[in-house]
This record gives structure tokens, C-alpha cells and sequence, in this order.
């Protein structure tokens, strides 16, 4: 039987090419976002390999969380696999400086967001004893860069709840690891400096960043391991990246 996967984020980048390698699989997909009109470009792209339904919220909404969740069709209803991907980063400014309303959407989003949409699938996981979540992690979660303070936190967080997770869902049978990614060229730094275009090209400027598609070459990889293999937690940087402040850039 087709596995059904819910990716969030789907929209775009990491989440967007997630989606396009799945149904090329033939995954049953459900589609998360909040832009409209590209969910419904990818209902239509995608539409012609599998079957796609897609669901319009914002996850930090908790009542749309649930009942996007309730409002799914039979045929999609029961999730095998819930990549927990929509997250952003807004603004990179020292501690003193930041804006409370960037730290609000960073942890509304990237954590609060991410254990709704959890709680909105995660039952039914138990009933089934079976079920597969991927966690969008970053190396900002496994180490802190100067001015990263929030975004950081919150990718601390998705570390901690990835690992809480795995440990409270062990006696399900259910499978939860993290991918964490280095830098991704995708609309991240966009989102980051707020539509600075120039700003957030530089960011990858000088060396070879990683694709969208690289990570979802990895989450296909994750999700498609026999049953008896969990990849709990995974690092994968750019080979010009060492750590969160060491890029080898030919400039
Ligand atoms: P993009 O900005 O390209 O994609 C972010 C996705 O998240 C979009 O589809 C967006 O959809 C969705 N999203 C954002 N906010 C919300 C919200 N409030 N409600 C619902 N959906 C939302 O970035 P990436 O693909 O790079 O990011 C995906 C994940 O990867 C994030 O968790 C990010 O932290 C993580 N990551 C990224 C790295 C990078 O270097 N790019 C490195 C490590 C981790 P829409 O706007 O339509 O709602
Ligand atoms: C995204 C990678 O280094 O911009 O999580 O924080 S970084």
C-alpha cells in the first residue's frame, strides 16, 4: 500500500523539493503552507505522479493546526510519515539589539509550530503503533553563532524535542530522527534579512552551498530504510563548511 507522507513547508526550498522527490516515489502527499497559489502549482506538478491534497495554514496557529488536520480526506487521513519541516529564520541581530517580534515568530514557528502540528498526528501514530517523523533540525541546533542567540534557541529546541520524542514514542514502535542541516540555498536568508536580496545572495556567495534537493535526496534516503532502522540524528554541511562560522570561500 502507498505510503501518505504530510510535508510542512512545502512551498519552498528544503520542504518544496521534498515534496517533488516524493512523488516522484509515489508517496500519497499532503502539502503544507501559506501561500495558495504555489500549493496549488504543486497540486498541479505534482498531481501528475501521485495524489496530492494540500492544506493552507499557519503553524502557529494551533486551532488551524488541528483542524487542517480533522479537515483531511479519508484517503489521506492516516499519516505514515510527517516531515516537520516549515520553519524560518528572522533577522540575525546581537542579543541587545534583537527584535522581540523576530524572537515571537522564530519560536512560535520553528517550535511551537513544529510540536502542534506533532500533537495534531502523533495519536494516531500511537493507535497504529507505526509511524515515521522527520524533524527539521539545523547545525544551528547544535551549536551557536554570533547573533544566531534565537534562531539558534529555537533549533536547540527542535534538537531537544527530536530526542524527547524518539524517547516517549519508543514503546509505539514509531521512528523519530532529526536531519540537520548547514547552509541550504533556498529562500531562508530571504526570510532572514526580511526581503534584502543582495544581503541574503551573499550569504552563499564564494562557495558551493547545498541544495534544497541534497537534503531531500537525505530525508528520502531516511524514510526509505527498512523498518528496524531509525537515523536518529544526522549533521550534513556543505564540504566548504566546517562549522557554523568556518566557510572556505574563494572570494
Ligand atoms: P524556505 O524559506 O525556503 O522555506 C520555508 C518554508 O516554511 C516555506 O515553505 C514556508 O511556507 C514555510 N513556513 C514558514 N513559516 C510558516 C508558518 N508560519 N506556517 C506555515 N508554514 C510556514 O526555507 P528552507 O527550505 O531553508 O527551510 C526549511 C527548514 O529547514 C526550516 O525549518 C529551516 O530552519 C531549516 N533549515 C534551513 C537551512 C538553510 O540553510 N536553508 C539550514 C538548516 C535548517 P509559506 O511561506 O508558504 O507558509
Ligand atoms: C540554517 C543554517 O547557519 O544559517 O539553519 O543557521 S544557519
Amino acid at each position: 500500500m502507498k505510503k501518505t507522507a504530510l510535508i510542512t513547508g512545502a512551498t519552498s526550498g528544503i520542504g518544496r523539493a521534498t515534496a517533488e522527490l516524493f512523488a516522484k516515489q509515489g508517496f500519497n502527499l499532503v502539502l503544507c503552507g501559506r501561500r495558495q497559489e504555489r500549493l496549488e502549482l504543486l497540486k498541479n506538478e505534482l498531481g501528475k505522479d501521485t495524489a496530492i491534497h494540500i492544506l493552507n495554514f499557519d503553524v502557529r496557529n494551533r486551532e488551524a493546526v488541528f483542524s487542517a488536520i480533522e479537515s483531511l480526506p479519508e484517503d489521506f487521513s492516516q499519516i505514515d510519515i510527517l516531515v516537520n519541516n516549515a520553519g524560518n529564520a528572522h533577522g540575525l541581530d546581537p542579543i541587545d539589539k534583537g527584535n522581540p517580534d523576530d524572537w515571537e515568530a522564530m519560536l512560535d514557528i520553528n517550535v511551537k509550530g513544529l510540536l502542534y502540528m506533532s500533537k495534531a498526528i502523533i495519536p494516531q501514530m500511537v493507535e497504529r503503533k507505526s509511524g515515521h517523523i522527520i524533524n527539521i533540525g539545523s547545525t544551528a541546533g547544535k551549536e551557536v553563532y554570533p547573533n544566531g542567540n534565537v534562531y539558534c534557541a529555537s533549533k536547540h529546541a527542535v534538537d531537544a524535542i527530536n530526542q524527547g520524542m524518539r524517547i516517549d514514542l519508543n514503546a509505539y514502535g514509531i521512528r523519530v530522527g532529526a536531519v540537520n542541516p548547514g547552509l541550504v540555498e533556498t529562500e531562508f536568508s530571504d526570510v532572514r534579512f526580511k526581503g534584502d536580496s543582495e544581503r541574503a545572495s551573499n550569504v552563499y556567495k564564494g562557495f558551493q552551498p547545498l541544495k534544497p534537493e541534497d537534503i531531500a535526496d537525505i530525508i528520502l534516503f531516511v524514510v526509505t530504510r527498512p523498518y528496524h532502522v531509525n537515523i536518529a540524528d544526522l549533521v550534513v554541511m556543505p564540504t566548504a563548511q566546517a562549522s557554523s562560522t568556518i566557510v572556505k570561500k574563494e572570494i
